[in-house]
């Protein structure tokens, strides 16, 4: 091969690498957009039971699902190079959350998961009004999160 045919193919590989891992940061930035769209989903579902008609069992599968989303390792979808970028919209996650050594990440993570656990087993009971209060110690913990690592006026 010649020197120029050897450069072209080396050039075109660098292209084909970098396209690569940036639709691979997209996918994961659709996917973490995804995740959170059905949290609110699920959380506005909660919302509309304890504002009007309780229906337990739709309470509990929203309730559920979010549990189960909140234990599955959302903190992957932050892979590096995943900070900037277009998923389904522009990322809104700040900077922040892309720092390793933020100690408040996991703080906010842990009080996602706690809350959410606890949501579930509150469901289960089928009482509306602790029902009530534990979506809104939910909710607090969703905005803690979004106060520190969301840009603002951003909504999903
Ligand atoms: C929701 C939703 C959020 C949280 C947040 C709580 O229903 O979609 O992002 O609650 O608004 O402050």
């Amino acid at each position: 091969m010649k020197l120029k045919q050897f450069a072209l193919v080396g050039f075109g590989l660098l292209v084909a690498t970098s396209a690569f891992a940036q639709q691979k940061a997209e996918d994961l930035i659709k996917t973490r957009q995804g995740a959170y769209k059905v949290i609110a989903w699920n959380v506005g579902r909660i919302k509309t039971n304890v504002e009007g008609q309780f229906n337990k069992d739709e309470v509990l599968k929203a309730a559920t699902a979010i549990q189960a989303l909140a234990n599955s390792g959302l903190g992957a979808l932050y892979a590096p190079g995943t900070d900037k970028g277009v998923g389904y919209h522009e990322t809104a996650a700040k900077p922040e959350i892309f720092d390793p050594n933020n100690k408040k990440i996991g703080e906010v993570a842990g009080n996602f998961n706690k809350e959410a656990n606890e949501l579930a087993k509150v469901a289960a009971g089928g009482d509306k009004e602790a029902v009530k209060v534990q979506l809104g110690k939910l909710q607090q913990a969703c905005k803690a999160c979004h106060d520190d690592f969301r840009k603002e006026d951003h909504r999903h």
